[in-house]
C-alpha cells in the first residue's frame, strides 16, 4: 500500500505512535508518505520506503497567524494526486481530521476518492476537542473520516460520550517495539546518577497541567527520606519552572534532576526502578508501556484508559488522581521489597508483550484494507 501519515512531528506520545507506525508499516514494505511541518522526532534515519514531505506555511504581512491547515490540505492534495496513495491516516483529530476532510472534498472534485483514517489520542477529544470553540469542527471531521480508530477502550467511551457520533470507532492500543525498549544494562550510567546504589524513579513527560507533575515531586517529597533515591524528571513544557520551584522549596535540588526533552529514552528507562505516572487524564499511557517493556513497574493514577494497561498489585499500583500520600505509600512498598520489585517488573513485561508492534501493527493494516475496501465499494 501507499500510505500517507498526517501527526505532529513533535515529543508528544501521538507524534511517536506515528512515526513508529509508519516505520513499521515501511519494514512490512509499504511505501509510507510522512506530512507534516518539521522532520518527526523518531524519524531519525534513512529508509528506502519512506519519505519526507515538509509542509511550509507561507507568510504574508496580512497574516497574523499563517494559515497551517491551508498549506498542510494543498500539500495533501498535491502528494495524495502525484504519489498516487491509496489511504491517508491522520493523527490527533485536531486540525488534522478536519483538513482531511476539505482535502478528499478538493480530491473528489477531481475524480480522486482518497480514504481517510483519524485517530483519536486523546486530548484531542478529552481536553482540546471538548473545547465549545473546536468541538463542532471535531464532531464533524470525525463523522466524515472514513474510519476512526482510538487508542483505548476508555477513550472509544468518552468519544461517544462527548460528541454525537454517527461512525464506529475501532480500537487500536497503542504498541512498543521490542528491538528498542528493553532491559538492557546501563551500571556505568546507574552509577553516574546514583553512586551510593540510590533507587531511580522516573517520569517521562511533555509538563503540562494534565501530567499532575507536581504529585511526582510530593511523592518523591514523602519518598526520599525513607529511601535512598533520585528522581529523574525527563521532557519540558510549560508547567517545568513551577516544577523547578516546588523542589527547591523541598530543598531536592541534588536528588532530582531535570533532563529535558531526551530522545533514547529506552537508556534512561534501563536504569529505572519505578515509574511514575500521576495524570489528571491519560487517554492510554504510551510512556508508562515503555517503561513496562523495560521491566519498569509503574505507580500511576487509574486515570482515562491506564487501566488498560498497568494493572493493578500486578505491574505496577494504581491510586486515585491526586492521591499523593496513596503513591508514595506503594513506592516506599515496592522499593523496600527487592524481590516484589523484581517479580513486578518481569509482570509489567509480560503485560507489555500483549501491545508489541507485532501484534498491533496487523490491526492497523488490516483495518487500512477494510476501510479501502469500503470506500471503493462506496464508489
Ligand atoms: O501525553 C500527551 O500529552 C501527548 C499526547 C499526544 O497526543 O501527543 O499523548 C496522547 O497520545 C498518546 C499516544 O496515543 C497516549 O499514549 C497518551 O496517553 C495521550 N495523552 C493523554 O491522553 C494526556
Amino acid at each position: 500500500m501507499k500510505i500517507g501519515i498526517v501527526c505532529y512531528p513533535t515529543f508528544g506520545g501521538s507524534g511517536v505512535v506515528a512515526t513508529e507506525l509508519g516505520l513499521g508499516l515501511a519494514d512490512r514494505g509499504h511505501d509510507v508518505h510522512f506530512i507534516t511541518y518539521k522532520r518527526p522526532v523518531r524519524l531519525t534515519s534513512f529508509h528506502a520506503n519512506v519519505y519526507f514531505h515538509e509542509v511550509t506555511s507561507m507568510s504574508y504581512p496580512l497574516f497574523e497567524y499563517a494559515p497551517y491547515e491551508t498549506s498542510l490540505t494543498g500539500k495533501l492534495v498535491d502528494v495524495i494526486r502525484f504519489e498516487k496513495l491509496d489511504i491517508l491516516h491522520v493523527h490527533y483529530a485536531i486540525p488534522h481530521a478536519a483538513v482531511a476532510y476539505m482535502t478528499k472534498q478538493i480530491l473528489r472534485s477531481l475524480g480522486i476518492n482518497i480514504p481517510i483514517i483519524t485517530t483519536l489520542h486523546g486530548t484531542d477529544i478529552t481536553l482540546v476537542g471538548a473545547d465549545a470553540s473546536f468541538a463542532s469542527v471535531v464532531e464533524f471531521s470525525i463523522n466524515e473520516s472514513d474510519g476512526v480508530t482510538a487508542v483505548s477502550k476508555q477513550l472509544r467511551k468518552e468519544t461517544l460520550e462527548t460528541f454525537n457520533i454517527k461512525r464506529d470507532i475501532r480500537v487500536i492500543h497503542n504498541f512498543i517495539d521490542f528491538n528498542r525498549f528493553r532491559k538492557i544494562n546501563k551500571d556505568h550510567f546507574r552509577k553516574a546518577i546514583a553512586p551510593e546504589g540510590e533507587k531511580i524513579l522516573v517520569h517521562i513527560s511533555n509538563f503540562r497541567k494534565v501530567k499532575r507533575v507536581q504529585d511526582v515531586i510530593n511523592v518523591f517529597a514523602q519518598v526520599a527520606p525513607k529511601i535512598q533515591s533520585k528522581l529523574l524528571l525527563i521532557g519540558d513544557g510549560p508547567e517545568r519552572n513551577y516544577m523547578e520551584e516546588l523542589c527547591r522549596s523541598y530543598g531536592l535540588c541534588g536528588e532530582i534532576r531535570f533532563l529535558g526533552k531526551q530522545e533514547a529514552v529506552e537508556e534512561l528507562l534501563a536504569i529505572a526502578d519505578l515509574f511514575i505516572l500521576p495524570s489528571e487524564n491519560e487517554s492510554f499511557g504510551l510512556a508508562a508501556l515503555e517503561a513496562m517493556a523495560c521491566e519498569v513497574p509503574v505507580i500511576s493514577s487509574n486515570a482515562g484508559g491506564i487501566p488498560e494497561v498497568n494493572i493493578d498489585g500486578e505491574t505496577g499500583y494504581m491510586c486515585e488522581i491526586g492521591d499523593v500520600n496513596g503513591m508514595a505509600a506503594r513506592c516506599i512498598e515496592l522499593l523496600s521489597d527487592p524481590d516484589k520489585l523484581q517479580a513486578f517488573g518481569k509482570n509489567a513485561y509480560k503485560q507489555a508483550k500483549r501491545f508489541s508492534i507485532e501484534a498491533i501493527l496487523p490491526e492497523y493494516e488490516s483495518y487500512y484494507k477494510e476501510i479501502i475496501d469500503q470506500v471503493r465499494n462506496e464508489g
